[in-house]
């Protein structure tokens, strides 16, 4: 089955999203999700410039060498940019075959492990109360863990505090927008945060938090020690992990389970921080480390010692990312959970999707592929728009991680 057309569609239906279609000579289409965000047309670049010029042609059923052969043939290795641009093509591969075969993806990979996909909702609020009522409206449609951020006292904005409800988006339109960002403010408040979501919602409820790679080694291991009493589901991003060997010290001080990796893009990103048990979830999602084929060795390798997969699942991840997320999350032998942060009414029905939330749950269904198609039509009314996501600062004007 050769591939004869591969193009990708920018559309932005209120966020922007880059997603390609692979056509091939018997008629079968297959979508993936090359959504970079802040970063979308150095990805269309790649794939429109390098990738697709020696796809046409390919044999689209040899899904693992056109893996290899992107992946090594590139010579320059790894990176957000390569690694998302080779999981586009993956994902659409794999589409296609599953399309082929008339199965959901989910049976290719060797069939359900579960009845479906925990998920993770998002709570977030200007107050404490503000936040928990949130909590509330989640458990309220049935979600067993949920997320809190809340605005910081004395700053002016915080990551992951939303102008609406359930939709969560950082971007803006144009060029970067500024956050001032305070450690001691921060660690202050926190603790108190969960102390009353706890004491709210009993001890059941699985809540967790995103530092956002804001603190340091020694500061990540004190917010963990003090978030001990509440039993968190997991810190994510506690400290930046482009230095995997700082989660020691996390470690040693603190039993807060600790999630990380929506960043990184390669099982050697993950091979100190899972070979020496310091994190708890692998952060990272089909759609940022290359797609299904590499997933699954990052998953399989973290099995072997005992941490799970807790993907990220944020509004930039295309629901064709969330669609192929679903297929893997209800095989992997150590799922752990699924974030979940839903997409806004337009891009659902930009993409109409095979995937259903019940209970806290959310299924891939049964179409065959991974269930995800795109309106075209649609999305040509959408066109990209550049969009940022902020940069923070200290008070005083130093660069500070976002
Ligand atoms: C995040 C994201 O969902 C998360 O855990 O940290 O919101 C992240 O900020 C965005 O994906 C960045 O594009
Ligand atoms: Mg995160």
């Amino acid at each position: 089955m050769k591939i004869t057309e591969a193009r990708v569609i920018l559309s932005s239906p209120g966020r922007n999203f880059a997603t390609l279609k692979i056509t091939t000579d018997t008629g079968l289409t297959g979508l993936g999700d090359a959504t970079l965000n802040g970063r979308e047309k150095a990805v269309v670049a790649y794939l429109e410039e390098h990738v697709i010029p020696w796809l046409l042609g390919q044999d689209a059923e040899r899904i693992e060498h056109v893996w290899q052969s992107l992946y090594k043939g590139a010579y320059w290795r790894r990176g957000p940019v390569t690694m998302t641009a080779i999981a586009a093509v993956d994902m659409a591969l794999w589409d296609i075959k599953a399309k082929q075969a008339g199965l959901p993806l989910y049976q290719l990979l060797g069939g359900a492990s579960r009845t479906g996909v925990t998920v993770y909702g998002h709570a977030n609020g200007k107050s404490i109360d503000d936040c928990l009522s949130e909590v509330e409206n989640y458990v309220a449609m049935g979600y067993q863990a949920v997320r809190l951020q809340c605005a910081i006292p004395g700053l002016d904005k915080a990551y992951g505090v939303a102008k609406g409800k359930l939709y969560y988006e950082p971007a803006e339109r144009g060029l970067p927008p500024m956050e001032t960002w305070s450690t001691p403010e921060y660690l202050d408040f926190i603790p108190e945060l969960f102390a009353q979501a706890r004491k709210q919602f009993g001890p059941h409820l699985k809540l967790l938090h995103d530092v956002h790679h804001r603190l340091t080694p020694q500061e990540a291991a004190a917010l963990g020690k003090s978030l001990e009493p509440f039993r968190l589901g997991w810190l994510e991003d506690p400290t930046p992990a482009d230095n995997p060997e700082s989660f020691r010290l996390i470690r040693q001080h603190t039993t807060t389970p600790i999630a990380t990796g929506e960043v990184l893009n390669h099982l050697q990103d993950f091979r100190v921080l899972v070979s020496e048990q310091l994190i708890d979830y692998v952060r990272t999602s089909v759609q940022r480390c290359g797609g299904l084929t590499h997933m699954r060795q990052i998953a399989l390798f973290a099995d072997a010692f005992q941490v799970r997969t807790g993907c990220h699942g944020a509004t930039d991840l295309s629901p064709v990312t969330m669609g192929v997320a679903l297929h893997f999350g209800l095989w992997v032998p150590n799922f752990g959970l699924q974030e979940y942060m839903r997409h806004n009414e337009e891009t659902d029905a930009m993409f109409p999707h095979a995937y259903t939330f019940a209970d806290g749950m959310l299924h891939p269904g049964e179409a065959p592929g991974h269930g995800v198609e795109l309106d075209e039509s649609m999305a040509s009314e959408y066109p990209y728009q550049a969009a940022s996501l902020p940069v923070a600062q200290l008070r005083d004007g130093t660069a500070w991680s976002w």
